[in-house]
C-alpha cells in the first residue's frame, strides 16, 4: 500500500477527538457539555476571568491518573490532548481555594 492509501485509511479509521470546552471564571467552570463518547479528547480551557486559573481532571476509580492543564492567565486559552476512558471524572481547579469556592464539575464519558 502506498503511503497516501496509509494516510487515507488511518484518516478514515481514526475518530476524530471528542472536544469539551471549559471556561473559567471566579469561581466556577462552564462545559460546553457534560457528557463525551470514550477514546481521543481535546480539553480546552478557556479562561474568562480576571484571576489566573488551572485544570486539573481525574476519572473516579482507584489509582486514576490526574491530567492537569497548567496554570491559564486571564483570556488566556490551553488545550490537553488525551484520551479518556468510560466513566465519571471529577474537573477542578488546584488554586489557592478555588475548588472549595466552587470551581470543580463532572464531565460523563461513555462508552464509544
Ligand atoms: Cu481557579
Amino acid at each position: 500500500m502506498t503511503a497516501l492509501a496509509l494516510l487515507l485509511v488511518s484518516a478514515v479509521l481514526t475518530p476524530a477527538p471528542a472536544r469539551v470546552q471549559v471556561g473559567a471564571d471566579e469561581f466556577s467552570f462552564a462545559l460546553s457539555r457534560r457528557t463525551i463518547r470514550s477514546g481521543p479528547a481535546i480539553i480546552e480551557l478557556v479562561n474568562y476571568g480576571e484571576d489566573e486559573h488551572d485544570l486539573a481532571l481525574r476519572r473516579h476509580a482507584f489509582r486514576a491518573r490526574t491530567f492537569r492543564l497548567q496554570t491559564t492567565r486571564p483570556s488566556g486559552v490551553r488545550d490537553l490532548e488525551l484520551r479518556l476512558a468510560p466513566g465519571r471524572y471529577a474537573l477542578w481547579c488546584t488554586l489557592a481555594d478555588h475548588r472549595a469556592r466552587g470551581m470543580h464539575a463532572t464531565l460523563v464519558v461513555r462508552r464509544s
